[in-house]
């Protein structure tokens, strides 16, 4: 019962945030059986279906060109803080110049990326507030390469619903195309004017600043593209997919 008791934790958070829709009215919405919360499978379907209801909801308020708010480098928090589902001395690190982004899925060209071709397009700075589902944020200044940008290059498919990544730590999340597309979305090189650290994400991480941090993958080793959720390691444990923040 303590799972159930976490999902609906996060359903009425979310609904408490989005307006009054009752739980009742979601579940017909979202096409399911209200007689169902009779047993415990029933529960767990009726909730699942409603945090994927709150999808296609956060989905469909997406606006690709709203921006997330940007601050002067007066607001940059330092030290910024490190996150991980683990501790910092476990984190590792790989070869710069060895480090490939495997790529795959729906795109024309699969040829892995290098450090070198990522130096080689063009950079955008931001300077975004990062905020972990854990109730913590830091302001930081992060450049890289716009995802659309290598959507793009790699002729990925952009009709296709999912952009996934694989982490060399055993992290794993995806987003939105949408998301994936708006210009704020970047595959991050540096961190605070210098080439990221280990524990920020070296050498690449993703930076969604319009989504909550642990849709901010760190350590990157793939991307792919894809019409079947990839899912992700918090979001299978119950943490809301979209996660606009
Ligand atoms: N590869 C990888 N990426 C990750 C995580 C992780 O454990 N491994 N943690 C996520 C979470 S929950 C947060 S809050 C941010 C933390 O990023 P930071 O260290 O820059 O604060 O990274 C996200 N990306
Ligand atoms: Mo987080």
């Amino acid at each position: 019962m303590k799972d159930h008791r976490t999902q609906a934790r996060l359903v009425e958070r979310r609904f408490a945030l989005k307006g009054a829709l009752s739980l009742g009215t979601v579940a017909l919405l979202g096409g399911c059986d209200v007689g169902d919360l009779s047993t415990h499978e029933g529960i767990d379907r009726v909730l699942w279906t409603m945090l994927r209801f709150d999808d296609r909801v956060q989905a469909w308020l997406f606006n690709r060109r709203r921006l997330a708010a940007t601050f002067p480098a007066s607001e940059i928090t330092r030290p910024a803080r490190f996150n991980a589902f683990y501790p910092e001395y476990q984190v590792q690190t790989v070869d710069p110049a060895t480090w490939r982004l495997e790529i795959g899925g729906l795109v024309a060209d699969r040829r892995p990326l290098s450090l070198a071709d990522f130096r080689g397009m063009r950079q955008e700075s931001q300077i975004t507030r990062h905020i972990c589902i854990e109730g913590w944020s830091y302001i930081g200044q992060w450049s890289g390469v716009p995802l659309a940008d290598v959507l793009k290059r790699i002729g990925a498919d952009s009709r296709a619903r999912y952009v996934g990544f694989k982490c060399f730590d055993d992290y794993w999340t995806s987003i939105d195309m949408p998301s994936a597309l708006q210009p704020q979305t970047i595959l991050t090189l540096d961190f605070d004017g210098a080439p990221l650290d280990p524990p920020f994400g070296a050498p690449l991480r993703l930076r969604v600043p319009t989504k909550l941090g642990f849709k901010s993958p760190k350590y990157l080793s793939a991307l792919t593209v894809t019409n079947q959720d990839p899912g992700g390691y918090w979001e299978k444990q119950g943490y809301n997919w979209f996660s606009g923040s």
